[in-house]
């Protein structure tokens, strides 16, 4: 087992990125295989709950009600379809099912609706996840009872770099969120998205923050930037796959116990890089044929991909 570090400092971050790729990549998997299986990846299906209509301006997302992406509103999903979704995604092979919602904030009335959802989802065996935007203490608490496994909110990017992409909330609102979901007991999934115009500093500045929270959040997605017609990130230079991998090492050996999520991005690379991410320490992914709104990978394919590396599904949070 590692030993855990809450104290990087950008200059040791930034050279672990300058490292020849080869030495990179054999750090973070001599890291990988000190804490996890090496050939297992946890597997979580997504669910949008609540589509569209959203009042934020995220400008990476085709759910803000500011950008025209042709994306068909949704009120607040039934029970029912929730829970026939849960138990395909099971029959599936997934072992989390994650709900989001295109909220700023939920309304306490949502909290209560939703925590049926958990409560149903927990009843079919699976790890429930939920990503609904800003909480209060009493709404968090409110999940943690419900039975919540885990609460995603994403720092997205460095705070330098965060008013380029979002306006309508601060870096602050989201630390005390997680704060929150921390406090209550529930486990927390908090990571980013790289390809969005930011540096090569920010990219350092955004895992030192993950890494440097007082606990590392259990779970840390590292999202590509899905590109969405009609989104003020549509059109940005797309990142070098090759400082994607590095960002997943990088992540890797700052959190050595924490699941590193491949998450949104994986339908535009090729098998060949998702085997480097998972080489460079990534173990779990979204499956499923779609994210929120945007198109995933097809689950056969998914189940082929694993087939040829030699990977199985399994585990849930921490390193065990
Ligand atoms: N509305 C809630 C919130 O923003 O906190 C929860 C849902 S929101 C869609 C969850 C996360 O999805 C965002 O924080 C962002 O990291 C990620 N995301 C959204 N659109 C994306 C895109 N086009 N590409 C990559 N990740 C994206
Ligand atoms: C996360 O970090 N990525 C997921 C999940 N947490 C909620 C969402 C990705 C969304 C990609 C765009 C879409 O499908 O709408
Ligand atoms: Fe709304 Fe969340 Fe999309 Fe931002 S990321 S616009 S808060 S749904």
């Amino acid at each position: 087992m590692s030993v855990l570090r809450h104290d990087w400092t950008l200059t040791e971050v930034q050279n672990l990125y300058a490292l020849p790729f080869n030495d990179l990549i054999f750090q973070a998997q001599t890291v990988h295989r000190a804490n996890f299986d090496p050939n297992q990846i946890q597997v979580s299906s997504l669910l949008s709950i609540k589509t569209g209509s959203c009042s934020e301006d995220c400008g990476y997302c085709p759910q803000s009600a500011r950008y025209e992406t042709g994306l068909k509103s949704e009120g607040l999903m039934p029970i029912a379809e929730v829970l026939a979704a849960a138990q395909r995604a099971k029959e599936q092979g997934a072992s989390r099912f994650c709900m989001g919602a295109a909220w700023r904030k939920p309304k306490d009335k949502d909290i209560e609706r939703v925590v049926e959802m958990v409560q149903s989802v927990k009843a079919l065996g699976m790890e429930t996840c939920a990503t609904l935007g800003m909480l209060t203490d009493e709404q968090t608490l409110a999940l943690k009872e419900g039975g919540l496994d885990y609460y995603n909110h994403n720092l997205d990017t460095s705070e330098d770099y965060y008013s380029e992409v979002i306006t309508t909330r601060t870096y602050q609102d989201r630390l005390d969120t997680l704060a929150r979901v921390r406090n209550a007991g529930m486990n927390v999934c908090c990571g980013g998205i790289v390809g969005m115009g930011e540096s090569d500093a920010d990219r350092s500045k955004l895992l030192i923050e993950l890494a440097n929270l007082p606990k590392h959040p259990e779970s840390v997605p590292i999202n590509m930037l899905v590109q969405v017609e009609g989104t003020p990130l549509m059109g940005t230079q797309e990142l070098d796959p090759l400082v994607f991998i590095r960002t997943i090492a990088v992540a890797r050996i700052l959190m050595p116990q924490s699941r590193v999520r491949l998450s949104a991005g994986r339908n535009e690379m090729s098998d060949e890089m998702q085997a480097l991410c998972f080489l460079a320490g990534a173990n779990s992914i979204f499956y499923g044929d779609k994210l929120l709104t945007t198109d995933n990978p097809m689950t056969n394919h998914d189940l082929q991909l694993f087939e040829r590396l030699g990977l199985h599904s399994g585990g849930s949070s921490y390193a065990q």
